[in-house]
């Protein structure tokens, strides 16, 4: 995929996300607040095989939360900002809600992500082969997409702002697999991120049905000191604030998104978001 194409994506899905923040200024009612604020990440002696299959042996000893996520539609939150005209801000109520698993382990090196969607149906970032077929048939088809995505924002230096270069790693799911962004936080817009010139990091994602319905399974691997000041600068032993974002049916012209976080959906407001303490020595729990 060419830079241009990817840049032309990102900034469409970072436009709704900054959108979804100006829905929810002031209400923080997409949080999971049945979520402990502080997570604290084991340390592990062995990594994962980032491999898009998430194994009991190989996941061992990670911290482990499970909740239901709900997720909100882009359209009934645009058409609540429209007509917000009183003081307090509208209730949005979730569209859908989605069973989620996350596991997180670290070593010295890396800070290790497993994630288990369930019962959530498939959209690849490239589409069906017939329907590329279908569109390219059409001469006043215009560019759009329906695909899944999620991303994992940091506030490394946990000064609750999201900063210039502060880290955010994306995954897309295209031609069944994971393609993994290595981005950044950009000022001024809210939500604005742009790709890192060194990607580091790396993701491998598979879902059990691509036809249809079923589960996502997700791992990700992300460096504590890439060496690169576009990502996470942090050592065992330190805490850092994050969320995770996921969106469905990112769709740029017609808005047709679902979008949920496990700390709320604005990009930007660390504040609600929870925060991790990475452990920084082995614990004697290992198989
Ligand atoms: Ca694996
Ligand atoms: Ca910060
Ligand atoms: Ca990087
Ligand atoms: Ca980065």
């Amino acid at each position: 995929m060419n830079s241009f194409f990817r840049c032309f994506i990102l900034s469409g899905v970072m436009m709704l996300i900054a959108l979804a923040g100006l829905c929810q200024q002031e209400e923080p009612s997409t949080q999971l607040t049945q979520l402990p604020k502080l997570l604290t990440v084991p340390f592990v002696n062995k990594s994962p095989e980032i491999d898009g299959i998430i194994t009991p042996e190989e996941w061992y000893g990670a911290l482990e939360i499970g909740a239901k996520m709900p997720l909100f539609s882009m359209d009934e939150m645009e058409e609540m900002a429209e007509s917000w005209e009183e003081e307090a801000p509208p209730e949005i109520k979730p569209a859908e809600f989605h069973h989620i698993t996350i596991y997180m382990m670290n070593d010295m090196k890396n800070l290790y992500l497993a994630i288990h969607i369930i019962d959530e149906d498939y959209n690849d970032l490239f589409g069906k082969e017939e329907e590329e077929e279908e569109k390219e048939e059409m001469e006043d088809y215009e560019e759009d997409f329906d695909y899944d995505c999620l991303s994992i924002s940091f506030d490394s230096n946990n000064n609750l702002k999201m900063e210039r270069d502060e880290d955010i790693k994306m995954v897309f799911f295209a031609d069944g697999e994971a393609l993994y962004v290595d981005d950044y936080y950009k000022p001024p817009f809210a939500g604005s991120i742009t790709r890192d010139v060194q990607e580091d990091g790396r993701a491998a994602a598979r879902h059990s049905n691509p036809e249809g319905k079923g589960d996502y399974f997700i791992e990700i691997e992300i460096p504590l000191k890439s060496g690169d000041k576009q990502d996470l600068a942090v050592n065992p032993g330190d805490k850092m604030r994050f969320n995770l974002i996921y969106m469905d049916h990112c769709s740029l012209l017609k808005l047709n998104t679902l979008i949920g976080g496990f700390f709320g959906i604005e990009e930007d407001a660390t504040d609600m978001w929870g925060q991790i303490e990475l452990s920084g020595k082995p614990q004697p729990q290992e198989k």
